[in-house]
């Protein structure tokens, strides 16, 4: 726990809808009169941005190696921490972030079946002793929430373009993760957005409020 900001991070496969409720908990919030900072990784500094850009998008780099995303992954967090997060945290903000260090355990551990001591240990590194106060997993089958993208572009990104299996290994290990630590709140996110709102507020009003 952290003596003045609060830290929440939002995790689940793409398209559960982390972004929309990233937004409507930040509203929420900032009418409580808290400041509020949204965040999203990789991303939200120079490097981290660009950083972001040679995971996802680049086309040269389509050849990359396991080894190499998760490096890339960590040293966009890194910078985060250090430029943004520690000291948002530090002046009273309450921070969401749209991944953090748990991505990082289910995509890269579990479906890119890199060793978990290396990256238990390079999460740690990288977040500087920072943990969330908070995690919430936004659960789905990802047949449907893959299906919510296609809605949204032809143009899948280089890790959204990997199959249903891959997607299944990652829910699997973050049910597993929550069902291990506190820290976690699994919620389902096959509902409407209005009444998974609610039950996100009503899970952060438990722990906070
Ligand atoms: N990654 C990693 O491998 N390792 C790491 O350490 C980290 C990340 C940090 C980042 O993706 C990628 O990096 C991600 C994991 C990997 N890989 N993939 N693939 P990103 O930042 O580009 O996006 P994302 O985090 O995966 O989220 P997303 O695809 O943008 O989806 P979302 O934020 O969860 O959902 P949304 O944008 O709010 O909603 C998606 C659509 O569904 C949209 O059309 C909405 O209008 C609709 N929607 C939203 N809520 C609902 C409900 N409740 N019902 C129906 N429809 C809804």
């Amino acid at each position: 726990m952290w003596l003045d900001g609060k830290f929440i991070t939002f995790e689940g496969i793409e398209g559960t809808g982390k972004s929309t409720q990233i937004s409507f908990i930040a509203k929420e919030l900032s009418a409580r009169s808290l400041d509020v900072l949204t965040l999203r990784e990789p991303g939200c500094t120079k490097i981290s941005e660009k950083i972001r850009n040679l995971l996802q998008y680049d086309k040269e780099c389509h050849n990359m190696f396991p080894e190499t995303e998760l490096l890339l992954f960590e040293a966009s967090r890194a910078q985060l921490v250090r430029e943004v997060i520690a000291p948002a945290i530090g002046k009273g903000f309450w921070v969401l972030c749209d991944r953090f260090f748990d991505s990082t355990t289910a995509y890269q551990g579990s479906a890119r079946k890199l060793p978990m001591h290396i990256i238990e240990m390079l999460n740690s590194f990288a977040a500087g002793g920072y943990v969330p106060d908070m995690t919430v997993i936004f659960d789905m089958d990802p047949a449907l929430s893959l299906g919510r993208l296609t809605g949204r572009s032809t143009n899948l990104d280089r890790i959204e373009a990997e199959d249903l299996e891959f997607f299944s290994l990652i829910r699997k290990k973050y049910l597993e993760m929550a069902k291990n630590d506190s820290r976690f709140v699994v919620i389902d996110a096959s509902i409407e957005p209005v009444m998974l709102g609610k039950n996100i507020m009503n899970e952060i009003a438990k722990k906070f409020f």
